[in-house]
């Protein structure tokens, strides 16, 4: 396996420039990291890419380094990353609850109740380290480094890496350019800027294959998600400019898809022409809808997503709310509207 320390990220150096203005929080995140013996990794709830890959990352290059890393994601990790790293089915990295730790890094966590239950459920403890590229994070953790221009949180761990002295290898390098991809959706979002792709094609550099991420995140789905799938298709609406349906607990049970997540349906649904706004609403329990709404250039659904008390990207945004499926659909239908005007 090929490690490449520091020195050689000249991508890093031409662009330090950049990252000047956040030198205190880069001293407090390496100050923090040095003095704790004990790490843990905490993923958002209903993992995606970006959070599992970040996390995966960030903790191997330190597990390098002798640290005692832990790797904490309330819900399962999705099919499609869990196969895709060497021995991951019968030796998962992650488990559900931390043991004691010294230092926390919660990476992709827009806000504290996407952290999972574990910090209010111990007295409303504060994280030590946030990392994330959403602009509704308004700061959650003791040290934040928010930086919502970049398209993945794994770019700014990719970033982050060599300042803080560590190397990449091939896992590292492929759990980061697997958060990348599957945040652009395979390099198609809106902000793919230049800088995703000058990373991403560092990490193929230190070994990360792209066809088999590729193949595995993207190109891949379970047989349960494309059953589950059926019924949010067949439930579809098209309302004007803005596309809608639905995933009920019965759905999920009747194809047997084992995650909380929507298996990705809200990106095929926002990938229809003429719309403007695609919305999806995935029961969770009989008192709690989880929302997520895509919208195409020129509208704003984290506005919408806020309102319901959730947050995200002005492309891409979500919200849970705790009632019935039934009582929430018109209000968040005629909120989502208002968007499109
Ligand atoms: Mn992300």
């Amino acid at each position: 396996m090929k490690s490449i320390p520091v020195e050689n990220c000249y991508w890093w150096k031409e662009k330090q420039m950049k990252y000047e203005i956040q030198d205190e929080t880069l001293s407090a995140i390496r100050q923090c990291i040095q003095k704790s013996a004990r790490i843990a990794f905490f993923c958002h709830i209903r993992p995606d890419g970006d959070t599992i890959g970040s996390v995966l990352g960030f903790g191997w290059a330190l597990q390098s380094t002798g640290k005692k890393v832990q790797f904490i994601s309330q819900d399962d990790i999705p099919s499609q990353d869990r196969l895709r790293f060497e021995d991951y089915v019968e030796n998962s990295p992650f488990q559900k609850t931390p043991d004691p730790f010294d230092c926390s890094i919660l990476l992709d966590v827009s806000d504290i109740q996407r952290a999972g239950d574990f910090f209010s459920k111990n007295g409303n403890r504060i994280p030590d380290i946030c990392i994330d590229h959403h602009p509704s994070n308004s700061g959650l953790a003791r040290i934040n480094w928010i930086d919502s221009e970049k398209s993945a949180t794994a770019i700014i761990v990719a970033k982050l890496i060599p300042l803080l002295g560590l190397s990449f290898d091939k896992k590292v390098s492929s759990a980061l350019l697997s958060g990348i991809l599957t945040d652009t959706q395979g390099f198609t979002t809106r902000n793919t800027d230049a800088e995703t792709l000058q990373i991403a094609s560092k990490m193929i550099e230190y070994e990360a294959d792209l066809y088999e991420i590729t193949q595995s995140v993207m190109m891949s789905h379970s047989y349960e998600a494309g059953k589950y799938w059926s019924f949010g298709l067949s439930k579809m609406q098209q309302d004007g400019k803005l596309l809608w349906s639905t995933l009920t607990s019965e759905d999920k049970e009747k194809s047997g898809y084992p995650g909380t997540d929507d298996a990705n349906l809200i990106n095929y649904l926002s990938t229809t022409e003429t719309i403007k706004i695609a919305l999806l609403f995935v029961e969770q329990t009989p008192q709690s809808v989880k929302i997520s709404w895509r919208g195409k250039p020129g509208v704003d659904v984290s506005m919408v997503a806020k309102k319901f008390g959730g947050g995200g990207h002005v492309l891409a945004a979500g919200a849970t709310i705790n009632q019935p499926l039934a009582n929430v659909i018109q209000e968040v239908l005629a909120e989502t509207k208002k968007a499109i005007q």
